[in-house]
Protein backbone atom coordinates (compact mmCIF):
# COMPACT_ATOMS: atom_id res chain seq x y z
CA UNK A 1 0.00 0.00 0.00
CA UNK A 2 2.36 2.70 -1.68
CA UNK A 3 -0.55 6.06 -0.91
CA UNK A 4 0.25 8.32 2.21
CA UNK A 5 -1.68 7.49 5.15
CA UNK A 6 -4.66 9.30 5.95
CA UNK A 7 -5.67 9.31 9.34
CA UNK A 8 -9.19 8.53 10.17
CA UNK A 9 -9.98 11.91 12.12
CA UNK A 10 -9.88 13.73 8.16
CA UNK A 11 -11.72 11.17 6.69
CA UNK A 12 -14.58 13.52 6.04
CA UNK A 13 -12.52 15.32 3.67
CA UNK A 14 -11.62 12.75 1.39
CA UNK A 15 -15.59 11.22 -0.27
CA UNK A 16 -15.66 9.57 -2.63
CA UNK A 17 -11.63 8.72 -2.92
CA UNK A 18 -9.33 6.04 -1.87
CA UNK A 19 -7.34 6.41 1.14
CA UNK A 20 -5.21 4.33 3.17
CA UNK A 21 -5.71 3.84 7.40
CA UNK A 22 -3.42 2.20 9.81
CA UNK A 23 -4.93 1.75 13.38
CA UNK A 24 -5.88 -0.92 15.25
CA UNK A 25 -8.98 -3.56 15.47
CA UNK A 26 -12.04 -1.11 17.80
CA UNK A 27 -14.27 -3.56 17.04
CA UNK A 28 -15.06 -6.64 14.89
CA UNK A 29 -18.04 -8.78 13.55
CA UNK A 30 -17.97 -10.74 10.46
CA UNK A 31 -19.98 -13.27 8.32
CA UNK A 32 -19.01 -16.25 6.13
CA UNK A 33 -18.66 -13.58 3.17
CA UNK A 34 -18.22 -9.97 5.06
CA UNK A 35 -16.44 -8.62 7.58
CA UNK A 36 -17.27 -5.67 9.06
CA UNK A 37 -14.21 -4.14 11.14
CA UNK A 38 -14.00 -0.80 13.49
CA UNK A 39 -10.96 0.70 12.94
CA UNK A 40 -9.19 2.94 15.78
CA UNK A 41 -6.16 5.52 15.32
CA UNK A 42 -5.23 8.34 17.96
CA UNK A 43 -7.54 10.16 15.46
CA UNK A 44 -11.06 8.21 16.08
CA UNK A 45 -12.48 5.78 14.73
CA UNK A 46 -14.53 4.52 11.56
CA UNK A 47 -16.29 0.99 10.49
CA UNK A 48 -14.59 -0.61 7.25
CA UNK A 49 -16.57 -3.36 5.16
CA UNK A 50 -14.51 -6.06 3.71
CA UNK A 51 -16.32 -8.35 1.30
CA UNK A 52 -15.39 -11.86 0.34
CA UNK A 53 -13.65 -11.34 -3.16
CA UNK A 54 -11.06 -8.37 -1.38
CA UNK A 55 -7.42 -9.14 -0.88
CA UNK A 56 -6.85 -9.74 2.62
CA UNK A 57 -10.80 -11.10 3.29
CA UNK A 58 -8.92 -14.03 5.51
CA UNK A 59 -6.50 -11.67 7.67
CA UNK A 60 -9.86 -9.37 8.25
CA UNK A 61 -11.97 -12.58 9.41
CA UNK A 62 -9.16 -13.85 11.91
CA UNK A 63 -8.15 -10.95 13.47
CA UNK A 64 -9.34 -10.27 16.93
CA UNK A 65 -9.75 -6.89 18.78
CA UNK A 66 -6.53 -4.88 19.17
CA UNK A 67 -4.65 -6.35 16.26
CA UNK A 68 -3.28 -3.58 14.26
CA UNK A 69 -3.72 -3.21 10.12
CA UNK A 70 -3.33 -1.63 7.75
CA UNK A 71 -5.83 -1.28 4.82
CA UNK A 72 -6.73 0.48 1.62
CA UNK A 73 -10.40 1.53 0.20
CA UNK A 74 -12.83 4.43 -0.62
CA UNK A 75 -14.76 6.68 1.56
CA UNK A 76 -18.41 6.24 1.54
CA UNK A 77 -20.89 8.74 3.54
CA UNK A 78 -23.14 6.23 5.15
CA UNK A 79 -25.63 7.43 8.01
CA UNK A 80 -26.05 4.30 9.84
CA UNK A 81 -22.23 4.45 10.17
CA UNK A 82 -20.93 5.47 13.46
CA UNK A 83 -19.42 8.89 12.78
CA UNK A 84 -21.51 9.09 9.18
CA UNK A 85 -18.79 7.26 6.63
CA UNK A 86 -17.83 3.69 5.96
CA UNK A 87 -14.92 2.37 4.51
CA UNK A 88 -14.67 -0.02 1.43
CA UNK A 89 -11.85 -1.91 1.43
CA UNK A 90 -9.91 -3.00 -1.84
CA UNK A 91 -6.77 -4.32 0.08
CA UNK A 92 -6.80 -5.54 3.99
CA UNK A 93 -3.84 -6.51 5.99
CA UNK A 94 -2.56 -7.39 9.36
CA UNK A 95 0.10 -6.26 10.78
CA UNK A 96 0.37 -7.66 14.08
CA UNK A 97 -2.24 -10.12 15.02
CA UNK A 98 -3.94 -9.85 18.87
CA UNK A 99 -4.09 -12.17 21.50
CA UNK A 100 -7.73 -12.34 23.21
CA UNK A 101 -7.89 -8.94 24.47
CA UNK A 102 -7.92 -9.49 28.54
CA UNK A 103 -10.47 -6.13 29.21
CA UNK A 104 -13.41 -7.12 28.04
CA UNK A 105 -16.74 -4.99 28.27
CA UNK A 106 -17.84 -4.02 32.04
CA UNK A 107 -14.66 -5.04 34.49
CA UNK A 108 -13.85 -3.62 37.44
CA UNK A 109 -11.67 -0.91 38.12
CA UNK A 110 -8.89 -3.28 39.77
CA UNK A 111 -8.74 -5.28 36.34
CA UNK A 112 -8.79 -1.87 34.50
CA UNK A 113 -5.99 -0.68 36.59
CA UNK A 114 -3.86 -4.11 36.36
CA UNK A 115 -4.16 -3.74 32.48
CA UNK A 116 -3.34 0.21 32.51
CA UNK A 117 -1.12 -0.32 29.70
CA UNK A 118 -3.40 -1.14 27.50
CA UNK A 119 -6.32 0.34 29.11
CA UNK A 120 -4.59 3.65 28.31
CA UNK A 121 -6.07 2.92 24.29
CA UNK A 122 -9.72 3.21 25.65
CA UNK A 123 -11.54 6.26 23.58
CA UNK A 124 -12.30 8.12 27.22
CA UNK A 125 -8.45 8.05 28.54
CA UNK A 126 -7.13 9.15 25.19
CA UNK A 127 -9.55 12.21 25.20
CA UNK A 128 -8.45 13.10 28.26
CA UNK A 129 -4.49 12.83 27.28
CA UNK A 130 -5.39 14.96 24.60
CA UNK A 131 -6.99 17.94 26.74
CA UNK A 132 -4.17 17.19 29.07
CA UNK A 133 -0.95 17.70 26.46
CA UNK A 134 -3.18 20.79 25.51
CA UNK A 135 -3.18 21.61 29.17
CA UNK A 136 0.70 21.11 29.54
CA UNK A 137 1.31 23.60 26.41
CA UNK A 138 -0.92 25.65 27.50
CA UNK A 139 1.27 26.46 30.76
CA UNK A 140 4.24 26.81 28.97
CA UNK A 141 2.92 29.54 26.61
CA UNK A 142 1.51 31.63 29.35
CA UNK A 143 4.74 31.53 31.45
CA UNK A 144 7.24 31.80 28.73
CA UNK A 145 5.08 34.68 26.66
CA UNK A 146 5.44 37.06 30.27
CA UNK A 147 8.90 36.45 30.42
CA UNK A 148 9.39 33.35 32.77
CA UNK A 149 12.09 31.33 32.03
CA UNK A 150 11.60 27.50 32.51
CA UNK A 151 14.05 26.08 35.00
CA UNK A 152 14.53 22.80 36.41
CA UNK A 153 15.52 21.95 40.18
CA UNK A 154 16.32 18.40 41.51
CA UNK A 155 14.02 15.81 42.44
CA UNK A 156 16.03 14.00 45.61
CA UNK A 157 16.17 16.59 48.07
CA UNK A 158 17.38 16.44 52.07
CA UNK A 159 14.10 18.87 52.89
CA UNK A 160 10.91 18.70 53.26
CA UNK A 161 9.21 21.71 51.46
CA UNK A 162 5.67 20.43 52.85
CA UNK A 163 4.09 18.22 55.34
CA UNK A 164 6.50 16.14 56.97
CA UNK A 165 4.26 13.10 56.53
CA UNK A 166 4.09 13.20 52.68
CA UNK A 167 7.91 12.41 52.60
CA UNK A 168 9.22 9.41 50.46
CA UNK A 169 12.56 8.37 51.37
CA UNK A 170 15.01 7.55 49.11
CA UNK A 171 18.25 5.52 49.88
CA UNK A 172 21.12 7.78 48.80
CA UNK A 173 24.48 6.14 49.25
CA UNK A 174 24.20 5.85 53.14
CA UNK A 175 22.39 9.12 53.43
CA UNK A 176 18.82 9.93 53.98
CA UNK A 177 17.01 11.69 51.21
CA UNK A 178 13.37 12.23 49.72
CA UNK A 179 11.78 12.94 46.86
CA UNK A 180 10.55 16.45 46.57
CA UNK A 181 7.37 17.28 47.52
CA UNK A 182 7.89 21.42 45.52
CA UNK A 183 10.70 22.78 43.79
CA UNK A 184 9.76 25.33 45.71
CA UNK A 185 12.87 25.96 48.00
CA UNK A 186 14.80 25.64 45.07
CA UNK A 187 12.98 27.82 43.38
CA UNK A 188 13.11 30.73 45.82
CA UNK A 189 17.11 30.56 45.43
CA UNK A 190 16.67 31.11 41.22
CA UNK A 191 14.58 33.73 41.67
CA UNK A 192 17.32 35.94 43.11
CA UNK A 193 19.24 34.88 39.78
CA UNK A 194 16.74 34.98 36.75
CA UNK A 195 14.13 37.14 38.78
CA UNK A 196 11.03 35.19 37.07
CA UNK A 197 10.78 31.77 36.65
CA UNK A 198 9.29 28.14 36.00
CA UNK A 199 8.95 24.83 36.05
CA UNK A 200 6.59 22.01 34.93
CA UNK A 201 7.90 18.65 36.76
CA UNK A 202 6.81 15.44 38.87
CA UNK A 203 6.35 16.27 42.76
CA UNK A 204 5.80 13.47 45.30
CA UNK A 205 3.61 12.60 48.20
CA UNK A 206 3.49 9.82 50.04
CA UNK A 207 -0.22 10.62 50.88
CA UNK A 208 -1.76 7.86 52.88
CA UNK A 209 -5.44 8.34 52.03
CA UNK A 210 -7.50 7.08 49.17
CA UNK A 211 -9.17 9.99 47.44
CA UNK A 212 -10.43 10.55 44.12
CA UNK A 213 -7.77 13.97 44.02
CA UNK A 214 -4.27 12.70 45.58
CA UNK A 215 -1.72 10.31 43.89
CA UNK A 216 1.63 9.66 45.14
CA UNK A 217 2.85 11.07 42.01
CA UNK A 218 1.44 14.20 40.26
CA UNK A 219 2.76 17.07 37.81
CA UNK A 220 3.45 20.10 39.71
CA UNK A 221 3.16 23.71 37.91
CA UNK A 222 4.90 26.08 39.43
CA UNK A 223 6.12 29.54 39.31
CA UNK A 224 8.10 31.88 41.81
CA UNK A 225 9.38 35.78 41.13
CA UNK A 226 11.15 38.38 42.87
CA UNK A 227 9.72 41.58 43.66
CA UNK A 228 6.20 40.88 43.22
CA UNK A 229 3.76 41.06 45.86
CA UNK A 230 0.91 38.54 46.98
CA UNK A 231 -1.50 40.10 45.47
CA UNK A 232 0.40 39.81 42.06
CA UNK A 233 0.67 36.55 42.61
CA UNK A 234 -3.03 36.03 42.64
CA UNK A 235 -3.43 38.03 39.16
CA UNK A 236 -0.92 35.85 37.69
CA UNK A 237 -2.24 32.61 39.16
CA UNK A 238 -6.20 33.94 37.83
CA UNK A 239 -4.95 35.05 34.50
CA UNK A 240 -2.85 31.62 33.82
CA UNK A 241 -5.74 29.50 34.89
CA UNK A 242 -8.33 31.53 32.92
CA UNK A 243 -5.61 31.38 29.81
CA UNK A 244 -4.94 27.39 30.06
CA UNK A 245 -8.61 26.80 30.54
CA UNK A 246 -9.84 29.02 27.28
CA UNK A 247 -6.93 27.84 25.42
CA UNK A 248 -7.85 24.42 26.08
CA UNK A 249 -11.73 24.85 25.41
CA UNK A 250 -11.11 26.11 21.75
CA UNK A 251 -8.83 23.21 21.11
CA UNK A 252 -10.31 20.56 22.72
CA UNK A 253 -14.11 21.88 23.12
CA UNK A 254 -15.43 18.25 21.09
CA UNK A 255 -12.92 16.06 23.53
CA UNK A 256 -14.54 18.03 26.64
CA UNK A 257 -18.11 17.83 25.57
CA UNK A 258 -17.56 14.43 25.05
CA UNK A 259 -16.32 13.56 28.48
CA UNK A 260 -19.56 15.73 29.90
CA UNK A 261 -17.27 18.36 31.06
CA UNK A 262 -19.52 21.76 31.63
CA UNK A 263 -18.66 23.75 28.75
CA UNK A 264 -20.90 27.03 30.12
CA UNK A 265 -19.09 26.99 33.75
CA UNK A 266 -15.65 27.00 31.69
CA UNK A 267 -16.81 29.27 29.25
CA UNK A 268 -17.02 31.67 32.76
CA UNK A 269 -13.38 31.48 33.99
CA UNK A 270 -12.04 34.60 33.37
CA UNK A 271 -10.36 36.73 35.70
CA UNK A 272 -10.87 38.00 38.35
CA UNK A 273 -11.75 35.41 40.62
CA UNK A 274 -13.22 36.03 43.91
CA UNK A 275 -11.05 35.93 47.06
CA UNK A 276 -12.21 35.23 50.66
CA UNK A 277 -10.21 35.01 54.08
CA UNK A 278 -10.14 32.01 56.00
CA UNK A 279 -11.92 33.36 58.64
CA UNK A 280 -14.85 34.11 55.79
CA UNK A 281 -14.83 30.68 54.48
CA UNK A 282 -15.34 29.51 58.33
CA UNK A 283 -18.00 31.89 59.06
CA UNK A 284 -19.72 30.89 55.82
CA UNK A 285 -19.65 27.08 56.90
CA UNK A 286 -21.07 28.38 60.02
CA UNK A 287 -24.04 29.22 58.44
CA UNK A 288 -24.24 26.25 56.69
CA UNK A 289 -24.28 24.39 59.64
CA UNK A 290 -20.58 23.24 59.00
CA UNK A 291 -17.94 24.05 61.76
CA UNK A 292 -14.41 24.20 61.78
CA UNK A 293 -12.16 24.96 64.07
CA UNK A 294 -9.61 27.92 63.55
CA UNK A 295 -6.77 26.61 62.41
CA UNK A 296 -7.83 23.51 61.04
CA UNK A 297 -7.46 22.88 57.12
CA UNK A 298 -10.51 22.59 55.39
CA UNK A 299 -11.85 18.95 54.26
CA UNK A 300 -12.61 17.71 50.90
CA UNK A 301 -16.04 17.87 51.79
CA UNK A 302 -15.89 21.44 53.46
CA UNK A 303 -14.56 22.81 50.07
CA UNK A 304 -17.10 21.15 48.12
CA UNK A 305 -19.71 23.07 50.18
CA UNK A 306 -17.84 26.56 49.85
CA UNK A 307 -17.64 26.32 46.22
CA UNK A 308 -21.35 25.69 46.03
CA UNK A 309 -21.10 29.87 46.40
CA UNK A 310 -19.23 30.26 43.63
CA UNK A 311 -19.39 29.89 39.79
CA UNK A 312 -15.69 30.86 39.19
CA UNK A 313 -12.58 29.25 40.63
CA UNK A 314 -11.76 31.70 43.79
CA UNK A 315 -9.34 32.27 46.48
CA UNK A 316 -9.06 31.55 50.09
CA UNK A 317 -6.43 33.87 51.31
CA UNK A 318 -5.25 34.35 54.65
CA UNK A 319 -4.54 30.80 56.40
CA UNK A 320 -3.76 30.98 60.40
CA UNK A 321 -0.11 31.25 60.66
CA UNK A 322 0.01 27.81 62.68
CA UNK A 323 -1.31 25.56 60.41
CA UNK A 324 1.24 26.66 57.76
CA UNK A 325 4.95 26.12 56.47
CA UNK A 326 7.48 28.16 57.95
CA UNK A 327 8.07 29.96 54.19
CA UNK A 328 5.20 32.40 54.43
CA UNK A 329 4.94 35.51 54.95
CA UNK A 330 3.50 36.97 58.38
CA UNK A 331 0.33 38.83 57.01
CA UNK A 332 1.67 42.51 58.33
CA UNK A 333 -1.80 43.44 58.76
CA UNK A 334 -2.80 40.42 61.22
CA UNK A 335 0.02 38.54 62.11
CA UNK A 336 -1.98 35.51 63.21
CA UNK A 337 -2.44 34.95 59.60
CA UNK A 338 -0.27 34.88 56.57
CA UNK A 339 0.06 36.37 53.15
CA UNK A 340 -1.09 32.36 51.47
CA UNK A 341 -4.16 31.53 48.89
CA UNK A 342 -5.32 28.22 48.05
CA UNK A 343 -7.51 28.40 44.51
CA UNK A 344 -10.85 26.17 44.95
CA UNK A 345 -12.33 25.20 41.60
CA UNK A 346 -16.00 25.18 41.08
CA UNK A 347 -18.22 21.79 41.86
CA UNK A 348 -16.35 18.55 43.20
CA UNK A 349 -12.87 18.99 42.41
CA UNK A 350 -11.08 20.76 45.55
CA UNK A 351 -7.74 22.92 45.57
CA UNK A 352 -6.13 23.56 41.93
CA UNK A 353 -3.37 25.77 43.50
CA UNK A 354 -1.58 27.02 46.19
CA UNK A 355 0.52 29.79 46.95
CA UNK A 356 2.18 32.65 48.94
CA UNK A 357 4.43 35.14 49.85
CA UNK A 358 7.48 34.23 50.76
CA UNK A 359 8.88 35.42 53.98
CA UNK A 360 11.60 37.55 53.92
CA UNK A 361 12.76 38.06 57.70
CA UNK A 362 15.17 35.42 58.67
CA UNK A 363 14.48 36.11 62.16
CA UNK A 364 10.77 35.32 61.32
CA UNK A 365 11.88 31.70 59.78
CA UNK A 366 14.08 30.88 62.26
CA UNK A 367 11.19 31.78 64.77
CA UNK A 368 8.75 29.31 63.09
CA UNK A 369 11.41 26.56 62.31
CA UNK A 370 11.58 26.44 65.92
CA UNK A 371 7.89 26.72 66.52
CA UNK A 372 7.38 23.92 64.22
CA UNK A 373 10.32 21.47 65.40
CA UNK A 374 12.53 21.76 62.27
CA UNK A 375 16.20 21.79 62.80
CA UNK A 376 17.82 25.02 60.78
CA UNK A 377 20.57 22.79 59.93
CA UNK A 378 19.03 21.52 57.05
CA UNK A 379 18.24 24.43 55.44
CA UNK A 380 21.42 26.59 55.73
CA UNK A 381 22.09 26.96 51.87
CA UNK A 382 17.67 28.07 51.80
CA UNK A 383 18.24 30.93 54.67
CA UNK A 384 21.72 32.11 52.33
CA UNK A 385 18.54 33.62 50.32
CA UNK A 386 17.40 35.51 53.06
CA UNK A 387 21.32 36.60 54.41
CA UNK A 388 22.44 37.57 50.67
CA UNK A 389 19.98 40.18 49.61
CA UNK A 390 16.83 39.07 50.52
CA UNK A 391 13.52 40.47 48.20
CA UNK A 392 9.66 40.24 48.50
CA UNK A 393 8.85 37.32 46.21
CA UNK A 394 6.37 34.90 45.77
CA UNK A 395 4.90 31.40 44.08
CA UNK A 396 2.58 28.85 43.52
CA UNK A 397 2.10 25.38 42.37
CA UNK A 398 -0.81 23.65 40.41
CA UNK A 399 -1.46 20.16 39.96
CA UNK A 400 -1.74 19.20 36.31
CA UNK A 401 -3.95 16.47 37.16
CA UNK A 402 -6.28 18.12 39.53
CA UNK A 403 -6.90 20.77 36.61
CA UNK A 404 -6.98 18.14 34.00
CA UNK A 405 -9.48 16.32 36.37
CA UNK A 406 -12.13 19.35 36.32
CA UNK A 407 -11.80 20.13 32.45
CA UNK A 408 -12.61 16.57 31.75
CA UNK A 409 -15.23 15.96 34.68
CA UNK A 410 -13.64 12.64 35.69
CA UNK A 411 -14.45 11.01 38.15
CA UNK A 412 -11.02 10.25 39.27
CA UNK A 413 -7.58 11.48 39.20
CA UNK A 414 -5.95 8.77 38.33
CA UNK A 415 -7.71 9.02 34.72
CA UNK A 416 -5.42 11.69 34.44
CA UNK A 417 -2.57 10.87 34.24
CA UNK A 418 -1.32 7.65 32.12
CA UNK A 419 0.18 6.00 34.60
CA UNK A 420 -1.07 6.60 38.28
CA UNK A 421 1.27 5.85 41.41
CA UNK A 422 -1.03 5.97 44.55
CA UNK A 423 -1.03 4.01 47.62
CA UNK A 424 -1.64 0.46 46.11
CA UNK A 425 -0.66 0.80 42.66
CA UNK A 426 3.30 1.13 41.29
CA UNK A 427 2.54 -1.20 38.30
CA UNK A 428 2.65 -1.27 35.30
O1 LIG B 1 1.13 21.55 48.79
S1 LIG B 1 0.66 22.56 47.87
O2 LIG B 1 -0.64 23.14 48.21
N1 LIG B 1 1.70 23.76 47.76
C1 LIG B 1 2.99 23.56 47.44
O3 LIG B 1 3.52 22.50 47.22
C2 LIG B 1 3.81 24.85 47.30
N2 LIG B 1 5.20 24.55 47.69
C3 LIG B 1 3.72 25.33 45.87
C4 LIG B 1 4.47 26.59 45.59
O4 LIG B 1 4.17 27.61 46.25
N3 LIG B 1 5.40 26.57 44.68
O5 LIG B 1 0.52 21.87 46.47
C5 LIG B 1 0.22 22.65 45.35
C6 LIG B 1 -0.80 21.98 44.48
C7 LIG B 1 -2.15 21.73 45.14
O6 LIG B 1 -2.95 22.87 45.12
C8 LIG B 1 -2.72 20.62 44.28
O7 LIG B 1 -3.27 21.14 43.09
C9 LIG B 1 -1.50 19.83 43.93
O8 LIG B 1 -0.37 20.67 44.11
N4 LIG B 1 -1.35 18.64 44.78
C10 LIG B 1 -1.64 17.38 44.40
N5 LIG B 1 -2.13 16.89 43.24
C11 LIG B 1 -2.31 15.56 43.16
N6 LIG B 1 -2.02 14.68 44.15
C12 LIG B 1 -1.52 15.14 45.33
N7 LIG B 1 -1.22 14.27 46.28
C13 LIG B 1 -1.31 16.54 45.49
N8 LIG B 1 -0.84 17.31 46.49
C14 LIG B 1 -0.86 18.58 46.04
Amino acid sequence: MEMERTMIGDISRKEGKEVKLQGWVYRTRSGKDIAFVVLRDSSGIVQCVVKKDVKGFDDAQKALVESSAELAGVVKTDERAPGGYEIKVSNFKVVGFAEDFPIKEQQSPELLLDHRHLWIRSQNLVKIFKVRSTILGAIHQFFRDRGFYEIQSPSITRMACEEGSTLFEVKYFGEKAYLTQSWQLHAEAMASALEKVYCIAPSFRAEKSRTRHHLAEYWHAEAEAAWITHDDSLKLQEEMISHVVQTTLKKNRKEIEELGGNIKELEKVKPPFARITYKEALERLKKKGVMVKWGEDLADLQTRELAKDFEKPFFVINWPKESKPFYMLENPKDPKTVMNADLIAPGEFGELIGGSARETDIGKILANMKSQGIDPKNYEWYLDIRRFGSVPHAGFGMGVERLTQWLCNAEHIRDCIAFPRTINRVYP
